[in-house]
């Protein structure tokens, strides 16, 4: 069996700083009130919520060289790797709860930084329809969540490449590092960077064909006992006729079934130890059931329907 969990901290990061539409700023309320900490308790997670960070506004302006709101992307991230980087010195498990995918960058870089200082290797699962490889020349839209895996990769502007503040320098993350799931939507530019910089991108054309417990096996394999898992779930990963509440719907992507497989085979791993949930926008959501659906994958995420692992009774 794997092992059990550490406890988990629930960190609330209100904001659509890095989006093209407005509304993920209410992703983490919406991401409680599907009852997000008692369905992780009901499988034996302690879990402590430890509200929101609060950070600038969003004062919704066109792009400066290529970025939309870079200060305040800058302010928010930093906030999160402050708060994501106390819960892994603490032995503890963070979830972040977004907010848009932009953050992503703060919470990755302070788990590159915490298994740097440990000695842990790191393997990052990318569950998105995006690729989020973007850079401020390749940008049709200058949003900042359509760049955060490429500024972990050392491309784009100091502030956010460095916040890691890695020993000895460098970016928080290699491209061999990174996984990526369930992309379908690249723009031109960006795909050719995706292959110059080498990710391995399990596309959905790759899910059609191999099969998503395939996909998930090369993803998952070469990790050891010393592996960090870091999960940044995206949820417009999924289909919207699932998960309607997001910014940026993209047709064709994993059923219910096919996430919940996804979300089964890393809970087997037993190797996941920090998470990211971003994107959500109950702004387009229709009555929180992307919420719901986002609180049910997650349980998978921590061992729900696995038939070998029936809880203890009380
Ligand atoms: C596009 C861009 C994006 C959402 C990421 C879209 C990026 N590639 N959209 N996540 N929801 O503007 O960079
Ligand atoms: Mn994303
Ligand atoms: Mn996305
Ligand atoms: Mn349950």
């Amino acid at each position: 069996l794997p092992a059990p969990h550490p406890a988990a901290s629930l960190i609330g990061a209100p904001t659509d700083i890095g989006a093209g539409a407005r509304g993920a700023s209410m992703g983490p309320e919406a991401l409680r009130v599907a009852g997000l900490q008692p369905a992780l308790e009901r499988h034996g997670l302690q879990v402590v919520d430890r509200g929101n960070l609060n950070g600038p506004a969003n004062p919704w302006q066109p792009p400066v060289d290529g970025y939309r709101h870079l200060p305040e992307v800058v302010q928010w991230n930093r906030l999160v790797f402050d708060a994501v980087y106390a819960e892994l010195q603490q032995g503890r498990l963070p979830i972040l709860l977004g907010g848009d995918h932009c953050l992503g960058l703060g919470s990755i870089s302070a788990v590159a930084r915490h298994c740097a200082e440990s000695g842990k290797a790191l393997r990052v699962l990318w569950l998105d329809a995006h690729a989020d490889f973007n850079t401020s020349a390749l940008t049709p839209s200058g949003n900042v969540h359509g760049m955060p895996v490429a500024c972990l990769c050392g491309l784009g502007p100091a502030e956010l490449t460095e916040l890691a503040g890695m020993p000895g320098g460098g970016p928080a993350l290699r491209p061999q590092q990174v996984r990526q799931i369930g992309i379908r939507s690249v723009d031109a530019g960006e795909k050719r960077l995706v292959h110059e910089q080498g990710l391995e991108v399990f596309d959905m054309r790759a899910i059609d064909e191999i099969g998503m417990r395939q996909a998930m096996q090369q993803a998952l394999a070469g990790m050891d006992d010393n592996t960090h898992l870091h999960v940044s779930f995206d949820v417009d990963f999924l289909d919207p006729g699932i998960a309607p509440g997001v910014g940026t719907t993209v047709p064709g992507g994993p059923t219910y079934r096919e996430a919940q497989l996804c979300m089964e085979m890393i809970a087997d791993s037993g190797r996941l130890a920090s998470l990211d949930i971003m994107e959500l926008n109950p702004a387009l959501d229709v009555r929180n059931q992307t919420a719901e659906v986002a609180v049910d994958l997650v349980e998978s995420l921590f061992g729900k329907s696995t038939l070998m692992r029936v809880p203890p009774l009380k």
